[in-house]
């Protein structure tokens, strides 16, 4: 192993970004690296998950005498504690919680930014030890600096965002994050603690030979998205294929591999649920924003994603996105 490796870890990062954008005021970067200190503590409780046994179901109390909570109820509070003491948020949203949370203290008032995130996506897949993840969302607030955020400071289109970015708990836990000017993904190094730079300036392969939807579904989609699964599924050599269909029923997990390798990940409106599952403003607002400025594509299969005029802060989307030509070629089936 090269000893003299340099490596870069997110606060160098997000400090070398200061150096090259002297305007900033670096309140953007210490949110990330609030978010990132965050993640690490819910890394080590993703990863002593299968010892519930050990340390007690939720609702119960440990070993050490503390009430042990749901891995995404501790996601939740880490996030929100992080942000709250920190000097960049003015507020939050979560999948967890029904409404906003406003931080209204002297400080927070006078912070530019609010956060919007689903502290641990795919959370029912913990006990089988599928990976989950972290997504998140932010953006400046529209309400003056000084007063307490109200709900129109989160109700903005995707395409207001400043940063979006995931955590995948996996095989190795990754922290990925997009701003305008582009996606980078640090790996964290357990040994020292530190998110280090692994994959700097992600771009998504034009074209992938990926396809992720859950087939489970498949007699509810609409006629053309049917088409489209079958014409994903007899793509030969000649057409770019042949296709194979990885779905793992986590969203992180699936749109992470999809924008490194290439491909296309659909939640499509079924006969049960026509506005799909997930949600717009922290699960698909986020990786639309990175998977556009990764070079890819994100849409409801009628309008881009970043262009949905929120009304609610839970309402869900369908969801297509990934690889630019294969989001071209499924739009020609979608077209209405
Ligand atoms: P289905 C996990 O519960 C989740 O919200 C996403 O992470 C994932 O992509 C989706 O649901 C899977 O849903 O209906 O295919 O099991």
């Amino acid at each position: 192993m090269n000893v003299n490796r340099r490596v870069q870890t997110l606060d160098e990062f997000t400090i070398q970004q200061l150096r090259d954008f002297p305007q900033a005021t670096g309140e953007l970067s210490h949110l990330l690296r609030n978010i990132g200190l965050a993640a690490k503590r819910v890394n080590v409780e993703v990863n002593k998950a299968g010892l519930v046994d050990i340390l007690g179901d939720a609702g119960t109390v440990n070993v050490q005498g503390e009430e042990v909570k749901k891995l995404d109820v501790y996601a939740n509070d880490q996030l929100t504690r992080v942000l709250q003491h920190g000097i960049a948020c003015a507020g939050i949203a979560s999948e967890e919680l029904d409404d906003f949370v406003a931080f209204d203290d002297a400080k927070s008032v006078k912070s530019k930014y609010v956060c919007l995130f689903d502290p641990l996506d795919g959370s029912s897949n913990i006990d089988v030890n599928v990976s989950i993840g972290t997504i998140f969302s932010v953006y400046r607030r529209v309400t003056p600096i000084g007063t307490v955020v109200t709900k129109q400071d989160f109700l903005q289109p995707g395409n207001q965002q400043v940063a979006a970015g995931y955590v995948v708990y996996g095989s190795s836990t990754m922290l990925v994050y997009a701003t305008r000017r582009g996606v980078n993904g640090f790996t964290l190094d357990p040994s020292v603690g530190e998110w280090t730079l692994s994959h700097p300036d992600i771009k998504c392969p034009e074209r992938g030979k990926i396809y992720s939807v859950n087939h489970g579904n498949f007699f509810q989609y609409d006629d053309n998205v049917r088409k489209y699964i079958n014409v994903c599924q007899n793509k030969t050599k000649a057409d770019g294929g042949p296709y194979t269909q990885r779905y793992i029923g986590s969203m992180v997990s699936d749109v992470h591999r999809n924008l490194i390798k290439g491909g296309i990940f659909m939640y499509p409106g079924t006969t049960d649920r026509p506005k799909g599952k997930l949600r717009l403003l922290y699960e698909c607002n986020p990786f639309a924003f990175i998977m556009t400025v990764a070079g890819g594509k994100a849409t409801n299969g009628k309008i881009g994603i970043l262009d949905i005029e929120p009304t609610e802060l839970h309402q869900r989307t369908p969801l297509y996105i990934g690889s630019k030509l294969m989001m071209e070629e499924l739009e020609t089936y979608l077209a209405p």
